[in-house]
């Protein structure tokens, strides 16, 4: 294995670290699932990422999962540039925010009026809100191990039984932001059954991660969507998708297109701001027109929409619309799970592979991981020398167990075979 040389990245993460809270500004790049300390990265083009010291590697992350194209696309970058002869932002509607929102609502089944913001987890909190303005209820249920980003009211753990109000996962969150939030157990039934049965017309809706993400790759069973679906219709309560993530990620139209199950209302990020900070809620019309100005619930934002954000994002997904580049890409990540399973095979490793579409985690775990449960009983040890066997061989790979592994656009068929390869030569020393 070759000995990388991290001596900037550790002279700059060390300055970092004095004026940065624990040297980054987002808890999940801070190595703190595998030990060490991250590398800075100089820049990214294609499906590879170059750090300050000068070191190559294969980006499984893509910033956390907008880089589907890859870093640099040469479309995205045009429509950046030329944006930006006309100005950055202008606090004033203009056009393009028109075409990204008759283009989100042509793609996204749920969506017929959308409303855009700067993050996934403005996306979420409004939709939080909008949905218990709507309904006039307060309840919400969400599942145990779902991120929806750093909302207080979603920062919650399971009380103590399964059926018992929220406490914050969070120092900073009052108890009264939590108290009705209803944390269940994801693909249980009886769960979403009994909490319906119990209190389902105090409540305002159910958002999920249709395919999750962040217990690392956790797959719904149709049955678990289908009961959410017809609950919530009979109940009266709003169902939401989560599409941060998996929006244009699993298929363009992304997790309801692909399953066939439509929700009231749809978070997306990622993706569609193409690596510009970008956030979207929409959702059926009737719904939407509850929002400031049409209707009482109030959300806003300097931001929101802002010119070059937007055109990032309408490259994005123009370019995706054109290319339809999912069956290719499925093909290559299966190739490459496959690749990674056969690997873990013959080392002998305990493991589990989740895939859907272009995202995949391969779990060191005995058993299919279904829920948060499952998922805490993975090897984070063993996972933590995955990681650094991988990071040492050119792979970038997410710094934690609970992440999910994104596949990109420009990445070829060497890639992924040097990938398997290097996966075999850790493997081998993980167990040697
Ligand atoms: P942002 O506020 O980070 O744009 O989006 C929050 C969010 C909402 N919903 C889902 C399903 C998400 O996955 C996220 C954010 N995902 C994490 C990674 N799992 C972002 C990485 C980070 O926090 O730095």
């Amino acid at each position: 294995m070759t000995d990388r040389s991290f001596s900037r990245s550790h002279a700059e993460f060390t300055r970092a670290c004095q004026s940065i809270p624990g040297g980054v500004n987002s808890p999940a790049r801070a190595f703190g699932g595998v030990g060490g300390e991250p590398v800075l990265i100089e820049r990214g083009q294609g499906a590879k990422l170059y750090d300050i010291d000068g070191n190559e590697y294969t980006d499984y992350i893509g910033s956390w999962g907008p880089h589907i194209l890859g870093h640099q696309h040469p479309a995205l970058i045009a429509a950046i540039e030329e944006t930006l002869k006309r100005g950055t932002s202008f606090g004033a509607p203009t056009i393009a925010e028109t075409e990204i929102a008759e283009l989100l609502c042509e793609a996204v089944p749920s969506i017929e009026s959308v409303r855009m913001v700067n993050s996934g987890t403005e996306a979420t909190m409004s939709a939080i809100r909008l949905m218990r303005g709507h309904t006039g209820r307060d309840v919400i249920i969400k599942f145990a191990g779902c991120y929806h980003g750093h909302v207080d009211s979603l920062l919650v753990q399971a009380g103590s039984g399964a059926l018992t109000h929220g406490n914050p996962s969070s120092p900073g969150v009052p108890a009264g932001c939590t108290n009705d939030t209803l944390v269940l157990t994801y693909n249980d039934i009886e769960q979403v059954a009994a909490a319906f049965e119990k209190e389902g017309d105090k409540i305002a809706g159910v958002i999920l991660e249709p395919v999750v993400g962040n217990m690392g790759v956790v797959i719904p069973t149709m049955e678990f969507l289908r009961t959410l679906r017809e609950l919530c219709t009979k109940h009266g309560a709003l169902l939401c998708f989560d599409e941060v993530m998996t929006g244009f990620r699993v298929a363009f139209g992304g997790a309801q297109e692909r399953f066939g199950i439509t929700p009231d209302m749809t978070t997306l990020g990622k993706i569609i701001g193409g690596g510009m900070p970008v956030g979207a809620y929409g959702g059926r019309k009737e719904v939407m027109q509850s929002i400031s100005p049409t209707g009482p619930v109030y959300q806003a934002g300097t931001l929101s929409g802002n010119p070059v954000a937007v055109a990032c994002g309408l490259a994005t997904l123009r370019t995706l619309k054109e290319t339809n580049p999912y069956p290719e890409l499925e093909a290559k990540t299966t190739k490459l799970t496959a690749g990674l399973k056969s690997a873990a095979e013959k080392a002998g490793l305990e493991h589990q592979l989740a895939q859907v579409g272009s995202m995949f985690t391969l779990f060191f775990n005995p058993n299919e991981v279904t829920n948060l449960d499952v998922a805490m009983k993975s090897d984070t040890d063993r996972f933590s020398k995955y990681f650094w066997g991988m990071l040492n061989r050119g792979q970038y790979l997410p710094c934690s167990q609970f992440e999910a592994n994104f596949v990109s656009v420009p990445m070829t068929d060497a890639d992924i075979d040097a990938t398997i390869k290097v996966a075999e030569e850790t493997f081998a020393e993980m167990v040697g």
